[in-house]
């Protein structure tokens, strides 16, 4: 089976409870959906997150330049992969290019999945096993006294884990915030926090000393995501897990990461670290150092790749591509089903490409 084309398909899907974090606002999810068609019949699926509507149509021109380097080509996702980095080195591959390389090289996994009639799991060695999920959909940057009600229904959508994002210019209410938050669902309820890289190191410790102790699960992301030695000086002062990982670009920055002692757990994004073929190798590289290894968004495939993932710790479960799928992933009593259809799952609502068109 060879490539043989790619459709690229910009669209612009509305959102249930609009991100604010506290590293800006998004409106609405600028999204590239992906076919990459085969000679044996076959189109793979995958979609990825251009960030803002002004990236798609350079996303979409880096899927087009990158089919024209690969087209003919058998579909061996691995090799693929090794042909796109070889032709980019002199550009490098992080940033919207390494954004469309993921898109390809998880639509080629997918075409591989489906050609042998199974679900991605299956082909990668894996089972259809449950996989745990928080809901990560709400909780933004909103004021306290609406955190409570909105994590009560996040919750009632089928979790027993909620996401909340802190990063106030006031520390107070952050703290303010976890404490409504935690009365409100209980002990049982698993809370992680995100501050999205608003810290500096010293804040970090400071914010993260005064959080030890409310029941936080892990705090993700206290300050920019490649200051490793900054990282390390935080996890060795903070009692409560440091989560990181979304930023990793490949496996050499997460090798580089580990050795710097930055993190106890990691949460690499598909599309970021290089895709299906790009997270197989991260998912290595967290066994090799016995952390536990979570996913960022794309709940699609990364429910998948967390089912063949060693040390398979927590799936982000996002809504963002929810309106455009037939069939979304589905979530009960805190558990992510992995879908037992061919591939990743994917299967277009095309009324809802059509009207979200960009
Ligand atoms: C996040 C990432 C991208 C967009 C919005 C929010 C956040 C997360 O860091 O981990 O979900
Ligand atoms: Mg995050």
């Amino acid at each position: 089976m060879k490539v043989r084309s790619l459709r690229a398909r910009p669209v612009l899907v509305p959102l249930k409870r609009p991100p604010v974090s506290a590293s800006g606002g998004i409106p609405a999810a600028a999204l590239v959906l992906i076919d990459l068609e085969t000679d044996g019949g076959i189109t793979g699926h995958s979609y990825v997150f251009a960030f803002a509507s002004w990236a798609l149509g350079p996303v979409v021109g880096c899927l087009q330049a990158m089919l024209e380097m690969i087209k003919g080509d058998a579909l061996a996702p691995l090799e693929i992969e090794a042909k796109l980095r070889a032709r980019l080195t002199l550009l490098d591959t992080p940033g919207l290019v390494g954004l469309a390389l993921a898109g390809i090289d998880m639509a080629a996994w997918d075409a591989l999945a489906q050609a042998h009639r199974v679900p991605l799991v299956t082909l990668l060695g894996g089972a259809l096993k449950p996989i745990a999920a928080y809901n990560s959909t709400g909780l933004w940057l909103k004021p306290v006294d609406t955190l409570a009600d909105e994590a009560e229904a996040l919750l009632a959508e089928g979790f027993r884990a909620v996401k909340l994002r802190l990063g106030r210019d006031d520390a107070a209410q952050d703290l303010a915030a976890v404490r409504a938050v935690k009365a409100r669902i209980g002990e049982r309820v698993t809370l992680m926090c995100d501050f999205n890289q608003r810290l500096t190191v010293n804040e970090a410790i400071l914010r993260g000393r005064a959080l030890d102790g409310e029941g936080l699960y892990w705090i993700e992301e206290p300050v920019r995501h490649d200051d490793y030695e900054g990282y390390a000086r935080i996890a060795a002062d903070v009692k409560t897990p440091i989560q990181t990982g979304e930023n990793l670009v490949d496996t050499f920055e997460m090798a580089r990461a580990i050795a710097a002692q930055s993190l106890d757990y990691v949460m690499p994004d598909v599309q970021r670290i290089g895709g299906v073929t790009g997270w197989l190798r991260a998912a290595a590289l967290a066994h090799a150092h016995g952390i536990e290894m979570s996913s960022h968004l794309f709940p699609e495939f990364s429910v998948h790749l967390l089912g063949a993932t060693p040390t398979c710790h927590w799936l982000e479960f996002m809504d963002w591509a929810e309106p455009v799928l037939r069939e979304p992933l589905r979530v009960k009593d805190g558990l992510a089903q992995i879908p037992d259809r061919p591939g990743a799952g994917i299967v277009w609502n095309e009324d809802a490409v059509q009207r979200y068109a960009a």
